[in-house]
């Protein structure tokens, strides 16, 4: 089993599309082990973004992902770093696959909607940045009808 970060970013919130964007995950077949509401401080912020420091969208998109609260969360399932960005779509929204959250809700880039880790290694960082490292598995009764 894998775990991946996701957080629902600022417009997700303000646009009222946190049920529909977690039931798109939900639906998947992707498990929720944590979830939290809450507004993002500028250090964390900088922490989550660190590698894209110096690159001229940076001061943007903290600006962005600081305006307003968002919703962050940890996704588990088979593959979940890659399932959950498949869920989401390219970076770039018109870019994205129709039928994904950012093809089906957005228009550009700097207001993607979604954050999802990219990698083993960025998914283990983010997690524990976010959540610690104490995050509680949980047996699900319909897994079964899911996960073969
Ligand atoms: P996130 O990290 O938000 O899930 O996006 P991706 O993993 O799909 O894309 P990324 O790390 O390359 O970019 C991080 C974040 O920066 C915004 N961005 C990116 C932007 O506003 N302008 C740009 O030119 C790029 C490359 C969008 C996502």
């Amino acid at each position: 089993m894998e775990r991946t970060f996701v957080m629902l970013k600022p417009d997700a919130v303000q646009r009222g599309l946190i049920g529909e964007i977690i039931a798109r995950f939900e639906r998947r077949g992707l498990k929720i082990v944590a979830m939290k509401f809450m507004h993002v401080s500028r250090s964390l912020a900088e922490e989550h973004y660190a590698v894209h420091k110096g690159r001229p969208f940076y001061d943007g998109l903290i600006e962005y992902i600081t305006s307003g609260p968002v919703v962050a969360m940890v996704l588990e399932g088979p593959n979940a770093i890659k399932a959950a960005r498949a869920t989401m779509g390219a970076t770039h929204p018109l870019e994205a696959a129709p039928g994904t959250i950012r093809a089906d809700f957005g228009l550009e880039i700097g207001r993607n909607l979604v954050h999802g880790s990219d990698g083993p290694e960025t998914a283990a960082f983010e997690i524990g940045l976010w959540f610690g490292d104490e995050i509680p598995g949980w047996e699900r009764d319909v897994d079964r009808w899911i996960l073969e």
